[in-house]
Parts: structure tokens; C-alpha cells; sequence
């Protein structure tokens, strides 16, 4: 890593400190393309940590998550956790890695805030970062808690194994269903069930909230019972109904964590997640180089000619994969 890049990280970071939104916005890309600029951006917010709260809204396409976020962000904005504050969003949609029609929708629908230089409204791709999102937003929210944002939003569309480990970023994960036959049962299949901290049934100005309602309580009281049972939360993101409500919902959820130590606990097991995604992919990357199609087209020779087991193969490989090569970036890039 090149010193020069190192300084232009550190020059980017404490303007973005001083309020300087251009300057977040080129962070937040440094961080996305992942390789050397993200790793010296890290590094650097990591050793100024913040205090940022993360609250991850997830749900299915068309739920409402960024009307929903539009308005959470109001409120965060006139009264935060412990009094106004500013807000970050980051909106990620792993089925349109390319910014397509989702995102830019995002963008309309958050709207209400476009002229608040307190929010800072960022859609996320994971073009380059080889850690996938897994990585690239823990890092991102590393950034912006670095930069002082108290309070962190992370949208993304829960519909697969990816966006449950973007869940994992977030302190307080709300999930969002709609009134309406199965919808309930989609999100328990999805595995959603077992990541919501608060249940909103958006869109209660529908048929069918109140049996969605029941829905979700039936699945709780199947489920294994913990120390925090999901509040249900009734919404109508385009008027604002309900909303003082998610608030409160959120705002008791994170006071539970903090008595409980939990908080603290979470923050543990998330570092130490990242660490074993950090060194999985690394090894991926030597492994993959290690293994390019004539080496293991001899090995396959040798194996053929009975002089060697593919276990004994595997462990010849292994060794060149991981010895003296150099330390890839911080996404095995
Ligand atoms: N009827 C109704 N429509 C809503 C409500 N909240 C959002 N919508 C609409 O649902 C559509 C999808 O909303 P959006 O926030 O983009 O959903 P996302 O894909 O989950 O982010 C938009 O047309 C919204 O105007 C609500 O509470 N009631
Ligand atoms: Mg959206």
C-alpha cells in the first residue's frame, strides 16, 4: 500500500469528518471497489472508531422498506436515540449489483430529506469488493461511525443467505411484511424470522394486517423463546401511522441490548465473523492461484498413474497455496 494513498485516505476522512459529503462519497466508493484504497480507508476508520447505531430494515421487493426508511429517517433526525442527530443510509440491492431500476426507485422514495445536509443517502453495489456484502458493509459502516454518524440504516431486500449476513451488520434488524395471504410464511422461510428484532407489517392500510398479525405471533410462539420477544409493529409508511411506534419499538430494542451487555457481545461476535470471512477469502485467493489448470492437470496425471491420492494432492497444493506467496489486499484482490 503506497503512502501517498495512505495520506489521501487520511485528508478524505477528516474532511468527511468535518462535514464534507463529496469527500464520504469517494470514501464509500474506495470501500465498494475493495483492493488497496478500501483497505488503507479501514485501517484508518478503524483506528478512530465512532459510536454509530445500526438499524437494518429488510423485507421483500415492493414492501415499503424505503418509504418506510424515508420516514425512520425523519425521526431519527428530529430525535435520534438521545436527541437529534444525523442519519446515513446505505440501500443495497444484491439482485441489482449494477445500480438498475430498484435503487434509483430507492432514491425517489427518500426524497424528503434531499435537501438535509444531516442525511446521507448512499446506494451500495459490491462491484470489486471480493468479501461480497459481507464485507463491504460492516466496512462501510465502519466509515461512516468513523466519520460521526450516530445513527446507521442499512436497506437491503431480504430474500436469501446474503442479505441474513448484511442483518448481521445491523444492531437492530427490522424486518418488513405485508397484510395478505403467506407473507408471513415467506419471511419464516426466507430465515427471516430468526434475524427480526422488530416485525413491521407495513402497508396496514390493506386487508388482511390483522391476520397477519396473528400469523407472525403463532410463528413466535413456535419459535425458541430468548430474552427479547419481536414486537409487531403496524404501519402505513406513506402517511407516517405507526411510525412513533418502529421508533419506540427500536429505541427499546437498543436500550435492552445495552443494559443487557449485549451490544458489546454482538460487536464481538461480528468482528470475529469478519475475521474468519476476511481469511476465507483470502485463502480462496491463493488457492486459486496456486491452482492454475496445468498444475492440477499434473496432479490429476499422477493420480491416474496411482503415484498420488487426492487427499496427499490436496495437501501438496494446499502447502504452495499458502507459503511464500505475498499478502493479497484486503479482499484477496
Ligand atoms: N398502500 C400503501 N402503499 C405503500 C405503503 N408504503 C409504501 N407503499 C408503496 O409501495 C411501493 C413500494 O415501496 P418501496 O418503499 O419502494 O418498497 P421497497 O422495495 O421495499 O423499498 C411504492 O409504490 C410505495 O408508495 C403503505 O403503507 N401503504
Ligand atoms: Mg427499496
Amino acid at each position: 500500500m503506497s503512502g501517498t494513498r495512505t495520506s489521501d485516505a487520511a485528508a478524505l476522512l477528516d474532511a468527511a469528518r468535518g462535514g464534507d459529503r463529496v469527500a464520504l462519497a469517494r470514501l464509500l466508493t474506495w470501500v465498494e471497489r475493495g483492493g488497496d484504497l478500501c483497505r488503507s480507508v479501514v485501517s484508518l476508520a478503524y483506528a478512530t472508531p465512532g459510536a454509530s447505531y445500526t438499524v437494518g430494515i429488510t423485507g421483500s421487493p415492493g414492501a415499503g422498506k424505503s418509504t418506510l426508511t424515508d420516514r425512520v429517517i425523519g425521526v431519527g433526525r428530529t430525535r435520534g436515540f438521545d436527541g437529534p442527530g444525523a442519519v446515513a443510509v446505505i440501500a443495497i440491492d444484491p439482485t441489482s449489483p449494477f445500480s438498475g431500476g430498484a435503487i434509483l426507485g430507492d432514491r425517489v422514495r427518500m426524497q424528503g430529506h434531499a435537501t438535509d445536509d444531516g442525511v446521507f443517502i448512499r446506494s451500495m453495489a459490491t462491484k470489486g469488493h471480493l468479501g461480497g456484502l459481507a464485507l463491504a458493509v460492516p466496512d462501510a459502516i465502519r466509515v461512516l461511525s468513523a466519520v460521526g454518524m450516530p445513527i446507521v440504516i442499512v436497506e437491503t431486500v431480504g430474500v436469501g443467505q446474503q442479505e441474513v449476513e448484511v442483518a448481521a451488520a445491523a444492531d437492530t434488524t427490522v424486518v418488513v411484511v405485508n397484510p395478505g395471504w403467506g407473507d408471513a410464511v415467506q419471511a419464516n422461510k426466507a430465515g427471516l424470522l430468526e434475524i427480526a428484532d422488530i416485525f413491521v407489517i407495513n402497508k396496514a392500510d390493506r386487508p388482511g394486517a390483522r391476520e397477519t398479525k396473528r400469523d407472525l405471533e403463532l410463528m413466535l410462539d413456535l419459535s425458541a423463546p430468548g430474552n427479547w420477544r419481536p414486537p409487531i409493529v403496524s404501519t402505513v409508511a406513506q402517511t407516517g401511522e405507526g411510525i412513533d411506534e418502529l421508533w419506540a419499538a427500536i429505541s427499546d430494542h437498543r436500550r435492552h441490548l445495552i443494559d443487557g451487555g449485549e451490544l458489546e457481545a454482538i460487536q464481538r461476535r461480528r468482528l470475529e465473523r469478519e475475521l474468519r470471512q476476511i481469511l476465507a477469502v483470502r485463502v480462496d485467493a491463493r488457492v486459486a492461484r496456486a491452482t492454475d489448470s496445468g498444475r492440477v492437470a499434473s496432479m490429476v496425471e499422477a493420480m491416474l498413474a496411482g503415484k498420488l491420492d487426492p487427499y496427499a494432492a490436496a495437501d501438496r497444493l494446499l502447502g504452495e497455496a499458502l507459503g511464500g506467496a505475498s499478502d493479497p489486499g484486503p479482499d484477496g484482490s
